[in-house]
Formats: structure tokens, sequence, C-alpha cells
């Protein structure tokens, strides 16, 4: 498998690889006093230190499971983290000068604990076993990963969480993670006392649960054919699924993880993958043969309101309970457009027997027939903030995603309900500008934008309030083809929604971004593909004479909270250290020079490492992340499936106008234009919106690249044919073509014309040169 957006990116022009291992210094002293993410609640600082080594001992009073699982926790984690193992020792077994222990007393609220550190001594107390372990957890915080021996400064921390709902959602349909992947979710969640593993196993593109009842789900609904360009050969199949063994082990490490599983299987929409395995399930009065789908989008299809369904539905649900002890059940509820509803005989007479009369009381129907289903069964349902109708049940929760205005709404009506806001919380955003990024929505939402969002809305009454069972961010996974860009995705974003859920409202992201550095070095002790977006580097090439002038930049958020983060970098090849040149004006390098560049805090190097050759075409060829989009409909950045003289960064574009501009060009001299294109399936579903997207206007029998100026819909300057999809899968460079020459300078617009939606076509780059 290919790592993912820590892979090699190389262009034509520059060759960009970011280095997988990177030296690292210490990370700031002050950082290191309570570096701990999610902040506590207190801290009150002590006197002296507590000196540990590998003679430090644990100790459990004698018959406290609880307190002894927390300890074993613990030195497990300091064993993989600093390669030592603490023994666990009953209480009184032998004086040590250097203990830790765990007790459980009365007294704490359900995840609150409180750790004194004192010189010989370091005690965390609380009366739940999750309370233990989250003792546990702030407590490996304060030890510096890779050490052999330190001291931890004396300090009393008293602590417990905001919210008792700290979540991710992990959508296993649209791609499939390995259980060890979802084991290993579920351990760094953990060490981020996030408590809440939603898990989105059910919808249009795969069915992932095991259901015994039901073979074909998993037979039929666990696979799909992906995608391909018109003409294109058909991609091998793609899919997988949990068994219901794997299931079990990983809800049972999950306890072990103080993790709560919520599965969703997600109603009535969302359901291709199961009518595609059980057509009779379908709202089609002619009952489809469908496939499992490899599109994106709002799919029409919706299960239909027989009995017949609903006893599937509830036989379905009787083995996830079995499978899931969770008290919370999820449903979905989410995107049911009605129109199969609405247009199926079968469904109407239905409908007139319930004596329903239009089409979202029907889903209301529909939600409350199965959250009875689940009351009886002693669970609770959530679902999707559409679930929230009038009648619906008092212990159902709403999950909020159009915005946080449904998780008020819902709190007002007096419904619990949980913050999952798009676009704030949905890491399927790219997380930086950088062209390092891996694919996603085009729409930025960077570590601090995660970290500024604020789940309190002082309209709500302190009653009201209570109803906010707190925040859970959604890793929808249409475009994290691997385990690895999931990684990228969630982390280190996952730790400022941690910090949401569990610290006090008081934030400062100057404070956080400090923390995040121990935070950090954890990640790399246990090999995660954690995005260092934060710290990146932005570069710009502009040429002058035979040179080419560089530009690099950290991003804002960076030099906002961490003034002194620095760019190194070399010019002869060697990985840039904390002794390299420090960048402080745009160089003049010759073509053929190798740039390699890091961020640094003062001697730990904080990004990875940067590197570009720069050639001929640097400066003057642009990628698709170097121009403007034409407008704002669906911003994307999609991977085509052959490799291309870009590299592998992936292709930004909006997917409703595939149209570029390149800024301020030189026209005077009539230059040449030269472009490289590739086709990407088009695989949406987007309804009516579909409409909107303007084909047909081709001139050549493929379609061509048009170039404009004075606006896109100004000024022909040339056309450029399209070769057939199927060629340009394998990215076409469209031959050179010379612009007649204009005064001056101007905006140039690329836009495609085609015959259809499919293929799409994306520019890969182009190069306006004389
Ligand atoms: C909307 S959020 C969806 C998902 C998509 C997601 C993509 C929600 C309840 N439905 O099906 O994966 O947007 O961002």
């Amino acid at each position: 498998m290919r790592r993912g957006a820590g892979a090699a990116v190389v262009t034509a022009a520059l060759s960009l690889s970011l280095a997988l291992a990177f030296v690292f210094g210490a990370a700031p002293a002050s950082a290191q006093q309570t570096a701990v993410i999610p902040l506590p609640a207190k801290i009150v600082p002590g006197n002296g230190a507590f000196a540990w080594s590998a003679a430090t001992v644990i100790q459990v009073p004698r018959g406290q499971r609880d307190a002894k699982a927390a300890a074993g926790y613990l030195s497990d984690l300091w064993k993989r983290s600093n390669g030592i193992t603490l023994p666990v020792l009953s209480y009184y077994a032998r004086p040590a000068a250097s203990a830790i222990r765990f007790e459980q007393h009365p007294g704490y609220g359900p995840e609150a604990y409180r750790l004194d550190v004192a010189p010989h001594r370091m005690t965390v107390s609380a009366s739940s076993a999750a309370g233990l372990f989250y003792g546990a957890v702030t407590l490996w915080q304060l030890l510096p990963v890779g050490r052999k021996s330190g001291a931890i400064p004396a300090q009393t921390i008293i602590d417990q969480p905001r919210y008792s709902w700290r979540g991710l959602m992990l959508d296993s349909s649209r791609h499939f993670q390995s259980p060890a992947f979802v084991r290993r979710m579920i351990d760094w969640m953990a060490w981020h006392k996030l408590n809440i593993l939603h898990w989105h196993l059910t919808d249009d593109q795969g069915w992932r649960l095991e259901i015994h009842k039901y073979p074909r789900l998993t037979s039929v609904g666990a696979w799909r054919i992906p995608a391909a360009v018109p003409g294109a050969a058909a991609p091998a199949r793609y899919g997988g699924f949990y068994t219901q063994d794997e299931v079990r082990d990983i809800v049972r490490f999950a306890a072990s993880r103080h993790v709560q599983i919520v599965p969703e299987i997600d109603m009535p929409g969302h359901a291709q993958a199961a009518i595609a395995a059980y057509p009779e399930l379908s709202s089609l009065d002619a009952k489809p043969n469908l496939p499992v789908s490899n599109k994106w989008g709002v799919h029409s299809h919706l299960f239909n309101l027989e009995p017949s369904t609903f006893e599937f539905i509830e036989n379905v649900l009787g083995e996830v309970l079995q499978l899931f002890p969770s008290h919370f059940i999820h449903i979905g509820g989410d995107e049911a457009v009605k129109d199969e509803w609405n247009a199926s005989a079968a469904v109407q007479a239905r409908a007139r027997e319930l004596d329903i009369h239009d089409a979202a009381a029907l889903q209301t129907y529909f939600t409350q027939k199965i959250a009875q289903y689940l009351t009886a069964h002693g669970r609770r349902t959530v679902g999707w903030d559409e679930i929230m109708q009038p009648g619906l049940a008092a212990d159902a929760v709403v999950m909020s995603w159009h915005g946080a205005a449904g998780a008020h709404a819902a709190a007002i009506r007096g419904n619990d309900s949980v913050l999952a806001p798009d676009p704030a919380l949905y890491f399927d955003h790219r997380q930086s500008s950088l062209p390092a990024e891996p694919p996603g929505r085009l729409d930025v939402l960077s570590l601090e934008d995660v970290y500024g969002f604020e789940p309190h809305d002082p309209r709500l009454t302190d009653a009201q309030r209570r109803h906010i069972l707190g925040v859970q961010a959604n890793l929808w996974t249409e475009h994290m083809q691997t385990e690895q860009r999931v990684e990228w995705m969630a982390l280190p974003r996952a730790a400022a929604v941690a910090e949401i859920g569990w610290s006090a409202q008081t934030r400062s992201w100057p404070d956080f971004l400090e923390r995040l550095s121990s935070m950090s070095d954890r990640y790399r002790i246990f090999d995660l593909n954690y995005a260092d977006s934060v710290y990146g580097i932005q570069q710009r090439f502009t040429r002058a004479a035979d040179a080419i002038v560089v530009t690099m930049s950290n991003l804002p958020e960076l030099r906002d909270a961490a003034p002194d983060a620095a760019i190194r970098y070399t010019l002869d090849g060697r990985e840039p250290t904390a002794a390299s040149a420090l960048y402080a004006q745009p160089l003049e390098v010759a073509v053929g020079s190798e740039i390699r560049a890091a961020t640094f805090i003062g001697r730990a190097q904080v990004s990875r490492t940067w590197n570009a050759r720069l050639d001929a075409h640097t400066g003057v060829r642009r990628t698709s992340h170097e121009l403007d989009l034409c407008g704002d409909g669906v911003g994307l950045l999609l991977e085509p499936r052959a490799a291309r003289t870009s590299g592998d960064a992936p292709l930004a574009v909006d997917i409703m106008n595939p149209c570029w501009i390149y800024r301020d060009v030189d026209l005077g001299q009539g230059p040449q234009i030269a472009a490289a294109v590739s086709a990407l399936p088009f695989n949406y579903e987007l309804g009516q919106d579909a409409a909107k997207i303007r084909v047909g206007d081709n001139k050549t029998p493929a379609g061509e690249l048009e170039v404009r100026v004075d606006g896109c819909d100004g000024r022909m300057l040339g056309a450029l044919p399209l070769p057939p999809a199927v060629r340009a899968e394998i990215q076409a460079k469209l031959p050179a073509y010379r612009l007649p020459a204009i005064a001056g300078r101007h905006d140039v617009c690329l836009r495609f014309a085609r015959p259809s939606l499919d293929p799409l076509w994306a520019l890969d780059w182009v190069e306006i040169g004389t």
C-alpha cells in the first residue's frame, strides 16, 4: 500500500519528497511541565519533583481490579513509549523509593480523577475504572517519550471532562479499514480521552457487518466495482466486511480502552448496498437489480415500509445488539430523499393505511418504529438531525450535522444531542492548502479551525445545556482510500476535538500548539501517520532572468502562535538541521538546484522535510494547486488512477465547474501554452444539481480545453482538443499551442468544454511560456 500524504510528491518541475524519517529535538522545556492534551481542569504546582527510572514500581491495593487494570495499562504504554517495563505490584509488597499508586476511592465523578505528583510518589485516585484509566493516561503524558529516566515536577491535577460524549465517527463503508486499523484507532483515541467511536458500518457503497441471518448483506453488499472513466477496463472489485468474531474482539478491546462503540445502521436512505443484496427491501414497485454503488453523494434508494422490511431491520438490529453492548445505537436517518416513496404505489397505499399524509411524516413513522424496538431492548436511539420531527421519542439522541443548529433545537425541545457539525468537525476537508494534503474536500479545515470550535451556545439555559452530550468529528472516507490517509485526516485534529470535548471553555491556541509537540512525539513513537500541515511550508517560485526565485513561508496560524518558528534550508542535498541556513527572504537559485527545507522551533524540527528539484519548468509550469478555481461549487481534491508527470499531489477541481484561472500572465509575445490533463470518472449523485453543470458545449468529439481572457466567458484565445478519455486516464499532455499576442498581463481562464458529465476532466498542470 502506498503511504498516503506522507508519500513522495514528484513533479516534472519539482520533486517534492517528504522524508519519512526526521530528526527531532526536545520539546520546549515549559511544554514538558504539563504537556497534557486534553488540558486538565486544574493543575496546582507543588514543590520538588518525582524522579522516575526503570526502578520505579507501580502499586495497587490488593483486590482493586480497576486500579490494577489502569496500572497495567500505564505499564504497557510506558513500555511501548519508553522501552522500560515497570512492575505492577500489590500495594504493600515492598517499600519503594519511587512508586506510582492507583487507588480507588468514592467521591469522584464518573470519569474524574486526581493525580498527585510528589517526590517519591505519584498517586492516581478515582472512583470509577474510567477515572483511574484517565489518570494513567495523564500520567503517561507527563513522561517524555523515549527516555529511560527523568523527573516530573510536583503538582496536583484535578480533572474531569466537560462533556460525556467525545467522539469520532469512522466511515468504514465508503472505504474499508482492517480490524487491526480500527483497534489501533481505538488505542490512540483512548490516549486523547476520546470515549465514543461512532462506527458507520452501512451505506450505499458497502455493507460491512456480517449478519448471520442475511448472508447476502456481505456476500453481495460488501463488494463494489469502483468507478472508471467511460471505455476503461473495469477495476477489480473492492470491499470487505467485519466478521462477528472480529467485531466482538474489537468491542472487547474498546471496552479495555474505555471507548464505547456506537454502531450505525443507516436507514431508510443510504441503503443501496442492502437493497443490492435484497431487492425486496426497495421502495421501487418494480424491484430493481441494483449494484452496490460506486458513486458518492446523495442516492435515491430507500427501504420500503412493508412489515417484512421492518422484520428484516429488526432481525439485523437483533444481531447488532448482541454484538454491541453500547447504550446508544445509531440508525442514520440522513439524506433520505423521498422521491421513491412519493412515486411508489405500494408505499402510498401503506401511507393511506397508516393515515399518514406526507413523506416527511412517513420517515417519522419509520424512525419511531425502530426507536420503539430499540427502547424495548434497553437501548437509546441516535440519529442524524433529520430524525428531529414532531413525535420523536424523548430519549432519542439527535446528532447535529447541519451546523450546530439541530443540536440546539433538540436541546430546547428536551432531547439530548451531540454536535457533529459540517463543516466545523468534518474531517474529510483537507487541513491546509499545501500540495502535500491527501484527497478530500477542498475547503480547508485547519487544526486551528477545529480548535476554535465552541460547542457552548450562551442562549441555552442551564437545563437545556445539559442536553448537549458533547462533540464528535466525522471521518467520512469517500476520498480516504487508505488507512494511512484516514490517520492523516484524523491526527492531530482529533487532539483538538479531545480538548474541545474534555477541557474547560477557555482555550489558548498557542498553548495548545506548544503541548501538541509532546503529543506529536507520541504519534511518531507509535508510527502514526499524523499530518504535520500546521508546520508546513508554503512555497512559490517565480522566474528572474536565468534564476528561480523561491519564496517560502509558514502558515499564518503557526506564525501567530509560535513567532519563534523558523524555516531552515539547504541547497546541497543535505537534510536541514537546526544549524542550517535560516530562511529570511526570497532566495535566488540556479536552475538545477535542489532545495530542502523544514520548520524548526528552537532546535527541534517540527515539520517533515520538504524537498524540490528546480528545473526549466519551475516557476513557469503551474499545477492545479498553484491556480485559482473559477467558482466555488463542490471543490474536491481528487486522485486520478494513473501516474502523472506532476507527481502524486491530488488535483484541485470543482466538480460543478472544472475551470481554473492562471493569474497575471504576460501575453505580449504570444506565448506557447502546454497542458497536461487527466480524465476522472464522474461518479457523483447530485440529484437536481447535476443539471447545473455545463456540458454539451464542446466543438470537437471528446471536447477541448478552452483558453480565454477577460473572464471565463470572455475572448477565446484557443482550444486544445482532448483525447478520448481512456487515454487520458494515463494522463494526456496536450500538444503545445501558440497563443495570439495581446499586450499586457492577463488572467487566463482554462475551462473544459465537454460532451457529457462523464468523464470529468481535471487540469494537471499548465505552462504558459515563451
Ligand atoms: C454528508 S453527514 C453525509 C455523508 C457524506 C458526507 C460527506 C451525513 C449525515 N451525510 O453521507 O459522507 O456528507 O462530507
